[in-house]
């Protein structure tokens, strides 16, 4: 790099739903691989701007009974009376970058674009990038975008370090590889990179987070956490969910396996990085299927965390829940997890969200977990094609079961949203389910919304955004209440005091 050049900040910005913290490991990981080469690094995050009209995430979360109001926000959180794009502009004004990278995920898309919008009136000579998920998956509808330079498919840490070298250099940079490059209104398709081994890539940065971002909800109460990565993707193929088209995707382009496990010599070498820089109070490991382990990495892991004394959680799946592994991190500090449960149903589980876990297995799990005394999370979604409400029952029934067996446990539902490149987005297509048939989740900035983004009847919509509201008074009330919650499922004002009056019974 030209160290002449006194400018030489990378800007990345975080477009995040609000009071949705966490670490963005991708962002962290790009941070540390442009810092190797001499490149300053800011975040430009978007989580403390209320966007949704004071809709948080945790307030959802707690107004739907899923999860308990959190008691010290204001020691942590600051939400931002600013205007987000005034903010940005003098972000852009301090830092003068040459290179604006953006993150998005698909719910996230259309906030990523007004920012990259921002970027572009602004600093017209700016490259723009984007990368993460949705432009990974959905590389032609983003480099459409006339406030879009260049779009990252796939992982970045070698490819924007590059990328950045090239600009700075003035240098021709339209073919470099993982890259699709607009130019002179000429778009370069560049073949994916090579996936990296993930033992080989520093530490992720995560000092460019401010502080606020660290703090995450856990059982009611803010905590410091630190995010630690044990794999990326995962060795499942769930037909709603991005993992299976990440790992499709390399397949297909012999780029390497995305399924890929860090050595657990790593993942404790990370710990020890992590715990000494930023002294957190939780860790969270960031890992789609933590326990999806060999025994070997399983008994180091539980060695060496036992001098870390730290508690963790983490989500991982019902089939690799064992009394003795469950027992084991108990002992060292594992305070909750999170498991998918997804649908009651098992033959609907298996056949249309390709999810092969049987009832029996998250019985026998939940089990393990009541006997041991350990809560968790279970997550549900409903508002699938094909489902109906007696299917959406079969769901709050098994919930409710879990629950009777162990009243730590609490259940999440989620609307299902068909994200772009899975397999349950073509069906949803085939089926004539899309609003349209560009359709993206993009609008979907609040992953909790109750409104279906699907085709179905204004009737059905209806219907499923009241079982929405009170999936968890069916879970936790006993049955002779059903007929009072069923009331409560409507939105006019019998329903709505209902639905007060009952959750006040819990
Ligand atoms: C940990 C995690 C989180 C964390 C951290 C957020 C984050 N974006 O990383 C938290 C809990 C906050 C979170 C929140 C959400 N998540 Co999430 N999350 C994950 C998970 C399990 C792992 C992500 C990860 O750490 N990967 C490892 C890192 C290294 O990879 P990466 O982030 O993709 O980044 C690499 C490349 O993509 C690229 N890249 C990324 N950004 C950029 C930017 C530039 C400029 C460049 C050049 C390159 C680049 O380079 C990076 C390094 O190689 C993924 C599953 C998955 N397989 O991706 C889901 C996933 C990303 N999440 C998802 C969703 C839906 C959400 C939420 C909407 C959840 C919700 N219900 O509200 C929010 C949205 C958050 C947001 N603003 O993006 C979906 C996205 C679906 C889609 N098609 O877009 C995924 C794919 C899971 C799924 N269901 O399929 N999530
Ligand atoms: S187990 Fe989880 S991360 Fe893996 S494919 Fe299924 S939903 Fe995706």
């Amino acid at each position: 790099m030209d160290q002449s050049q006194d400018k030489n900040t990378v800007l990345i910005i975080y477009p995040a739903t609000f009071k949705f913290p966490g670490l963005h490991i991708g962002i962290a990981s790009l941070s540390s691989g442009l810092k190797e080469k001499g490149y300053q690094v800011k975040v430009f995050d978007t989580v403390f701007y209320d966007l949704l009209g004071e809709q948080d995430w945790n307030k959802l979360r707690s107004d739907r009974l899923m999860s308990k109001k959190i008691v010290n926000e204001d020691e942590h959180w600051k939400v931002k009376t600013t205007d987000m794009k005034e903010d940005l502009i003098k972000v852009l004004d301090e830092y003068q970058p040459k290179i604006v990278g953006i993150s998005m995920t698909e719910p996230v898309y259309d906030l990523g674009l007004q920012l990259s919008r921002i970027v572009k009136q602004h600093c017209k000579d700016a490259i723009v990038i984007a990368g993460g998920v949705f432009p990974t998956l959905s590389p032609d509808i983003v480099i459409k975008e006339d406030s879009i330079d260049v779009v990252c498919v796939g992982e970045g840490e070698m490819t924007l370090p590059e990328l950045c070298d090239r600009i700075y250099q003035k240098k021709y940079f339209t073919d470099i590889p993982g890259m699709w490059v607009k130019n002179s209104g000429k778009i370069y398709k560049n073949s994916p990179a090579k996936l990296q081994d993930i033992n080989n890539l520093p530490h992720p940065d995560f000092s460019v987070f401010d502080e606020p971002i660290f703090y995450k909800a856990m059982q009611g109460r803010l905590y410091k956490m630190v995010n630690i990565e044990t794999s990326r993707g995962c060795p499942y193929n769930c037909s709603y969910c991005a993992s299976p088209e990440l790992k499709s995707f390399s397949f297909k382009n012999d780029i390497g396996s995305y399924y890929r496990n860090l050595d657990m010599e790593r993942v404790i070498e990370q710990l020890h990085y992590q715990i000494g820089k930023h002294s957190p109070e939780f860790i969270y490991f960031s890992s789609e299927t933590f326990l999806a382990m060999s025994k070997k990495d399983f008994d180091m892991f539980v060695e060496e965390y036992r001098k870390i004394k730290i508690p963790f959680w983490f989500q991982t799946r019902f089939e690799t829940i064992t009394e003795e592994r469950i027992k084991a991190l108990k002992e060292v500090g594992m305070f909750w997890l999170t498991l998918g449960i997804e649908h009651g149903n098992e033959d609907f589980r298996k056949k249309i969200l390709k999810r092969g876990c049987t009832t029996n297995s998250i019985i026998e799990g939940a089990n393990i977990l009541s006997k041991l005394n350990v809560g968790a999370s279970l997550n549900n979604m409903m508002g699938f094609p094909f489902e109906n409400r007696e299917l959406i029952f079969e769901t709050i029934k098994l919930n409710k079961k879990l629950f009777e067996m162990n009243n730590k446990f609490e259940s999440n539902i989620f609307m299902f949203v068909p994200y772009r490149g899975t397999e349950l987005y073509e069906i949803c297509r085939k089926n004539g389910l899309l609003p349209q048939e560009d359709y993206s989740a993009a609008h979907t900035l609040n992953s909790l919304s109750d409104e279906s983004t699907l085709n179905f009847t204004e009737e059905y919509k209806r219907e499923l955004k009241g079982l929405l509201k009170t999936f968890n008074l069916y879970i936790k009330l006993p049955e002779k209440y059903w007929p009072e919650i069923k009331i409560a499922e409507r939105s006019d004002e019998e329903g709505s005091s209902a639905f007060n009056r009952l959750s006040q019974l819990l």
